[in-house]
Parts: C-alpha cells; structure tokens; sequence
C-alpha cells in the first residue's frame, strides 16, 4: 500500500512524502481515539444511567439510519481484544471517553461501582500492554437526569456535579491516568444541541420550531458554552490544587477546529475568515487562554454574550496544560453581506457575519469522504498549527483527533472495503503537513490520534459511516477486520 501510495503521489504531483515515525520528535505519541457513547453498547448494564443522547438516538428521526446505540460495536464486553488490535499496530496511547452516567447514573448522588470497576478494568488492561490513556471525562452523554432536573448545560447548577463527577475520576483513575481532557468539542455539541438541534437534547428555535419543540437558537448556545467554559475551569482549578502535585499529570480539552481560508484575498473575506474562527474557536480558547471572549463576539452577539466574573476570568485564564485539536477539514470563508439570511435564522451561526462553505466558484476545496462536511484539504492542519502558535503563544498541541469517512455500503464486499487507500493517503498526507508545522516552523505538537480505532456509531449519521481503522461487520457478529491503513500504520510506526 505504501508503496502504491508513494508512486500515485509521484505522479499527481501531491505534496505527501515517504514519512517515517523516525523524523517525529523524540516522545512525540501516537493513538487512536474513540468515545463511550459511539464505542461501548451495554446501555442497560451495570447499573449504567440513560443519557441525553440514549433519549434523542431513540427520537424517531433524529437519526439517519434509525439506528440507536445500544450495543454500538460492544466495546464495554470486547475491550481486551480491542486494546490487543492497538498493540497489534504499535500505538502508544488510547484515548476514550468516560460514560458520566456509568459512574452516576443520576448525574450526582450515589456513586456506582461497577462503574468504576469497569473503567479500572479497562484502563489496567491498556497499561499492562504498555498503552498509555488519555480520558476525556465528557463526550456528549449527559446523564438524562440532570437534563430531566435542571436543563443541564442551560443551568449553572451543572458546574458542581461535573466537578463532583471530575474529581471522583481523578481519585479512583488519577494514579494511573496523566492525560485528562475535559470536554471533547464544546462548539460541536452547544452548535448542534441547541442551535440547529441536530444533536441531542435536540434545541433549537431556527424556522420556526420546525424541527425541535424548543430552544433558542440566538441564546442558548452563548449560555451552554459559558457553563460549559466555567465547568473546565473549576474541574482544571480542583486538580491543580488538589491532585496534580502528587498525581503528575496534564489537563487540557479538545476543540473541533476547521481551518478557514478566506475566499478571496479581499479584506472583506480575510476579514470573514478571522470572524469565522473567533466564533469557532476564539470562543472557548480565548476564555481560557486570556481570560475573555474574542473582542469581535463581544461586539456582535451583545449583551446575548454572558459575561464573566473578575473571579471567574481568573480562574479561567491558564486553565490549560495542553490544547487538544480535532482536525478533519478546511472550508472558504467569505463576508456575509447579506443580512437577510442572518435575520430569517436569526441564531450563533449568523451572528459571525461570515459565510463558511466547502466551495468555491462551484468547485469543492478538496476531494470529499463520506460525511457531507468532510473535505480533504491536509494542508489545512499545518495552516492551522501555525496560526495557533501565533496567535496563541505556541502552546502545546495535541492531535486528539484526525481521520476520514467511508460510506457504510452493504454493496461493497468486507474484501473491498479494506482497500482504504484513500484513508492511508489521508493520514500521510496530514501527518506530513503536521511533521513540517513542527519541524520547519516550530509548532509545539506532541501527540496525533487517528479518528477512529475501528468503525463507529456516527452520531446523527448512525450506521451510514464508517471511520475505522478496523472495519465492523456489523451484519455478523460485530467481528473486527483490519483495514489496509492498520498495516500502513504498522509499517509507519516502526519505520526509523
Ligand atoms: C468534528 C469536526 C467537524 C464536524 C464534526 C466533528 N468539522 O470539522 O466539521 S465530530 C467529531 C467527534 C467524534 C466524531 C468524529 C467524526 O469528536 O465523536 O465521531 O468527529 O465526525
């Protein structure tokens, strides 16, 4: 594969070389990524609570394929020969996510034990392979109590309980976890939860409630993400004081960020693209980077933008040990100079004054996966690596996430969909941009995790996509089969 990968390359010109694991830096990690919800199944085990995503999965409509995700790819039985499929390609760490509700399925209150046996379970049986865990503490599943006793995220309340459910995870999982990240893409699930609702809880007030009972679409997602902010914070806050010292560990979140490339190089659009990305990512790094939103959201979104306490911008300033990035594509930014669209949705997205889209006069900024959002354009992720060192004060950078889409087609023999050549040029390509980011233009990047170990639940797009590494059949039994990019990461892995 590696070989073919480097002749089409030869001949299209593209920038992608013959990378090898050698040419990283000396302790720089490599993992896959995954999340509870979309990995594990066993809903009802354990003493497991539901989740707000349990609640919209079995929303009739909600979700593409009707699918739910109750046993999803059976992780929480199968971790043991999934852990042996890391090892088998040489990775070093594993990232996963915690189920809040398995620990309590309440919310608060009781704490479960099996629970905790389980993740025990699961993060002793990494280490003794030698695979290191970096846990994200929430993945998008709420504990459906707590959004049943105060709207969750809408409510402030919510800070203390996922600080209570934080710090237990620090003291039962502490000793041996040094990699915690809070929250996985604040942006995605504020934006799609209670602006566009095409996410649970599922709010939003965009055409006129047509697609969601309620919500407010120009509100919500400015309150969810500001609870949200002073929840990391408060989390980050309790383990410096209290666990850090003796635990030696690092704290941080991870951020869906596109690259924006302006559309064209007017003003109007550089000046778009900035906005575009103040929004999306300025919005959650600012705060706790420098202790405030970006000036360009605080004088658009007004006094919809809640404000943050003296103590509260303290406390949120430096909150972060290292800033994970989930990167998958780049879209062209343009100035929205129209505002009729803006004042018919009249939401987060159109208060940016900035259209972003995948296209430019008619034609696509890159070659699309599956997902209707994913273009391939790698060079995206060294754009963006660059713009995080300078606007950022080169902080460290984890790759938490990167990776592309098949269609699941039932047309396509097992045998064929293996032949992922498309998905091994994607990772070269990207990790080689990323190797030039650190190399030639001295971005502080130490990890890149590759979305996803094997085939998943997709959210909203269910069973219809397929990220794996491994591919799931999920018409017998769920067996796992390598896909050709695990042997091109075998092979990189090992190459000096
Ligand atoms: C990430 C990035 C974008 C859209 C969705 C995601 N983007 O750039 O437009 S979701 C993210 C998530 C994980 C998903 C995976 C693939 O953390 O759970 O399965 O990416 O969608």
């Amino acid at each position: 594969a590696l070989v073919t990968l480097v002749m089409v390359c030869r001949i299209h010109m593209c920038l992608s070389e013959n990378i090898t694991r050698g040419s990283f830096p000396k302790g720089f990690v490599f993992g896959t990524a995954s999340s509870a919800f979309q990995y594990e199944g066993a809903v009802k085990e354990d003493g497991r609570g539901p989740t707000v995503w349990d609640t919209f999965s079995h929303t009739f409509g909600k979700i593409v394929d009707f699918s739910n995700a109750d046993v999803a790819v059976d992780d929480y039985h199968r971790y043991n020969e999934d852990i042996q499929l890391m090892k088998d390609m040489g990775m070093d760490a594993y990232r996963f996510s915690i189920a809040w509700s398995r620990i309590f399925p309440n919310g608060s209150g009781e704490i479960n034990q099996k629970g905790v046996d389980h993740y025990n379970n699961l993060i002793n049986a990494l280490l003794a392979k030698g695979i290191e865990p970096y846990v994200t503490l929430y993945h998008w599943d709420l504990p459906q109590a707590l959004e049943d006793k105060y709207q969750g995220w809408l409510n402030p309340q919510i800070i203390k309980d996922f600080a209570t459910y934080a710090e237990t995870c620090f003291q039962k999982f502490g000793d041996r976890v040094k990699h915690w990240i809070t929250f996985n893409e604040p942006h995605t699930f504020t934006v799609q939860g209670y602006d566009v609702g095409l996410h649970a809880p599922g709010r939003c007030s965009i055409l006129l409630h047509v697609f969601c009972r309620a919500g407010n679409s120009a509100t919500e997602p400015y309150i969810v993400a500001h609870n949200v902010l002073i929840s990391h914070a408060t989390v980050a806050d309790i383990y410096r004081k209290k666990y850090k010292q003796k635990q030696r560990g690092s704290l941080g979140i991870a951020f869906d960020v596109m690259w924006f490339e302006p559309a064209t190089n007017s003003t109007d659009d550089i000046e778009a693209a900035q906005r575009a990305q103040d929004f999306q990512l300025g919005w959650f790094i600012e705060p706790l980077i420098l202790g405030d939103y970006p000036s360009s959201m605080r004088s658009r979104v007004g006094n919809r933008l809640p404000k943050f306490s003296k103590s509260e911008a303290a406390l949120l300033k430096g909150s972060l040990d290292f800033v994970g990035i989930n990167y998958y594509t780049t879209f062209y930014a343009r100035k929205n100079s129209s505002d009729s669209l803006g004042k018919i949705l009249n939401d987060y997205i159109a208060d940016s004054g900035a259209i972003t889209l995948p296209f430019k006069d008619g034609k696509a900024i890159g070659d699309r996966a599956s997902s209707i959002w994913l273009y391939i354009v790698p060079e995206g992720i060294r754009k963006l690596m660059n713009y995080i060192k300078q606007k950022y004060g080169n902080p460290l950078v984890i790759i938490t996430e990167n990776g592309m889409d098949d269609p699941n087609n039932s047309l396509i023999s097992i045998k064929n969909a293996l032949k992922d050549e498309k998905r091994i040029k994607y990772h070269n390509d990207h990790l080689t941009n990323l190797l030039a980011a650190i190399k030639n233009d001295g971005c502080n990047v130490r990890g890149y995790f590759a979305w996803s170990l094997m085939d998943n639940w997709e959210w909203a797009a269910g069973y219809t996509s397929r990220f794996g590494l491994y591919f799931v059949d999920y018409k017998d039994k769920l067996k796992r089969y390598p896909k050709d990019s695990v042997t091109w990461f075998k092979q990189f892995l090992t190459s000096t």
